[in-house]
């Protein structure tokens, strides 16, 4: 699992070589916005239940024939199931937020994801859109805590969603 900082330095000394220009900057970046990413992993900390509960409730507003007999999350065990997926997504947002770096998701949520999803029936395109509901819940969260800046919230969220969906080809 590697952060914002390990990875960059990993990234140099394959090549051996001291951090130019561009590492500093990329350093500057990850130190000055740091402040803003532990106030959202605080935010979420403190909301996570009510963030999952309301994406929830969202998405099957959206798409109610999942709750139906047949859809991926009727019965209860499958509905649960379900939240906990949504759970561990913002859970592991969470660390990716305050790393500042997507690696961790690489590592502990998308490997193998996929193939377990379809092996199950998972289907893809309503996990996306539930990580997507997250993402704004999440966002509108920090405005009402008074964060107006909440751009680090984008990377992790975009990262789950656009692997999620490329790779279901
Ligand atoms: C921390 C990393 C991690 C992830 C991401 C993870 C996901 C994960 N979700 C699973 C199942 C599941 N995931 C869902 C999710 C959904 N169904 C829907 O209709 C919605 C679209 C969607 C919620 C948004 C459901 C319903 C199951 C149970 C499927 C089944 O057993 O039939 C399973 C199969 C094993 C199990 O049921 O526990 C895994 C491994 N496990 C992990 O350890």
């Amino acid at each position: 699992m590697r952060d914002a900082v390990t990875n960059l330095i990993k990234t140099y000394d394959i090549t051996g070589r001291y951090l130019d220009r561009n590492a500093i900057d990329s350093l500057k970046s990850y130190f000055d916005t740091g402040a803003a990413r532990i106030a959202a992993a605080g935010v979420i900390n403190a909301n996570a239940a009510a963030i999952v509960k309301r994406a929830s409730l969202q998405l099957y507003e959206e798409l109610p024939e999942l709750i139906r007999p047949g859809g991926n999350s009727y019965t209860t065990r499958r509905y649960a199931a379900c939240l906990r997926d949504m759970d561990y997504y913002l859970r592991y947002a969470s660390y990716a937020i305050v790393a500042g770096d997507t690696n961790v998701l690489d590592e502990r949520v998308l490997q193998g994801l996929r193939e377990t999803y379809n092996s199950l029936g998972v289907p893809i395109g309503p996990t996306v859109r539930g990580i997507q509901i997250i993402k704004d819940l999440v966002k509108a969260q920090l405005v009402t805590a008074g964060i107006a800046d909440t751009s680090c919230v984008d990377a992790p969220f975009d990262h789950m969603t656009r692997e999620m969906s490329e790779r279901d080809l």
